[in-house]
């Protein structure tokens, strides 16, 4: 409740570039003044420039690009994705936390996002660099009721949505690397890690985290990943609004995931392929058995990466790092 309070006073204040009182805003949000005052108080500490001027009123100069629950759910059109935030500045892991949140039995939707990890993780114990307020480093723990070894597709259907909201926020189109990356120029944007708490026929939840570097500078890259890596920002010119991203990374996700709980897998592998970089190139796939080399070819209706290899003979890959040459 004091959170829909709060979301209403932000409308309200960015309805108007004038001065309005605070008697005025204690009328619309239905609540007393030292109330109202209250809420803005909290709103400055949370980075919102508001202008308070006796008799005249408030007036916002800047909000911040922050991504806190108020942030995020304000004007968010979903019914379940990002309906519960917890957000934090710092965290080891949004996955962490996600998964302790599934255990204690946490709605479908929920969000768990911070401004900074210091354990930031990737695929098979990587590190993922997440520094402090430039990206978005997000988990959202879904409850699908579906067999454990159709988990996979839910990092391809999170790629299609990651894919649609940068295309919705900056114009540009980024490139899906299968299995998990989501590449501009060749360089790495965003990285998603799909985790499960499961039986032996049966999922439990699905954590699904994402890591998008938005406005990150190019010198702010470790030295180890910068010749591999990239932001929104370099490839865009300017810096955007991270909530503004994951507001539409969460409606494009919960329209997607809802169709893919009806209608299964097919359509989103249509427009994964679409989108695919890999596709109709011969790759290096290095997976845990060793290296295949050959002609990337589609994905099953599974979701797993056919490939022809240099004698004809196809493989289904379930699970590696791509190499495709530049
Ligand atoms: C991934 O792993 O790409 C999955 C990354 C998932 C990160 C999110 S952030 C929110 C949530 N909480 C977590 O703790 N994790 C998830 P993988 O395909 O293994 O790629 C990891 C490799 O990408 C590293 O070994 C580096 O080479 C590179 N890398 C690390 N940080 C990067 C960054 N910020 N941008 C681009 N590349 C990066």
């Amino acid at each position: 409740l004091e959170e829909s309070i709060r979301n209403r006073l932000i409308t309200i204040l960015f309805g108007t570039t004038q001065f309005i009182s605070g008697e005025e805003i204690s009328k619309q949000l239905n609540c007393s003044r030292t109330a109202v005052w209250k809420h803005i108080k909290e709103l400055k500490k949370n980075g919102y420039q508001i202008e308070s001027v006796p008799k005249k009123g408030y007036r916002v100069i800047s909000r911040p690009d922050r991504i806190s629950e108020d942030e995020v759910k304000h004007q968010l059109h979903t019914k379940r994705f990002g309906q519960v935030v917890h957000y934090h500045e710092s965290v080891t892991s949004t996955q962490e936390i996600a998964h302790r949140f599934a255990l204690d039995g946490a709605l479908e939707g929920t969000l768990i996002i911070a401004d900074e990890q210091v354990k930031g993780r990737g695929r098979l114990g990587r590190a993922w660099h997440s520094p402090k307020g430039t990206g978005i480093w997000m988990s959202i723990i879904l409850r699908p009721a579906i067999p454990p070894q159709q988990a996979p597709q839910l990092t391809l259907l999170a790629a299609v949505s990651m894919v649609k909201a940068i295309i919705r926020v900056t114009n540009i189109q980024p490139e899906i690397k299968w299995p998990n990356d989501i590449l501009i120029n060749g360089k790495k944007i965003v990285g998603i890690l799909t985790e499960l708490q499961a039986e032996a026929d049966r999922v439990n939840s699905v954590i699904i985290g994402m890591g998008i570097n938005v406005n990150t500078a190019e010198v702010n890259f470790p030295a180890d990943i910068l010749d591999r890596a990239t932001s929104l920002r370099v490839v865009h010119g300017e810096a955007l609004s991270r909530s503004a991203l994951v507001k539409a990374l969460l409606e494009e996700m919960e329209k997607l995931y809802d169709t893919y709980l009806d209608e299964g897998f097919p359509f989103i592998k249509v427009m994964w392929e679409s989108y695919a970089a890999s596709l109709g190139k011969m790759i290096t796939a290095r997976t845990l058995k060793g290296e295949l080399y050959g002609l990337a070819k589609g994905i099953t209706a599974e979701g797993s990466l056919i490939l022809e290899d240099e004698d004809g003979q196809i493989h289904n890959i379930y699970s590696a790092d791509i190499d495709i040459p530049k």
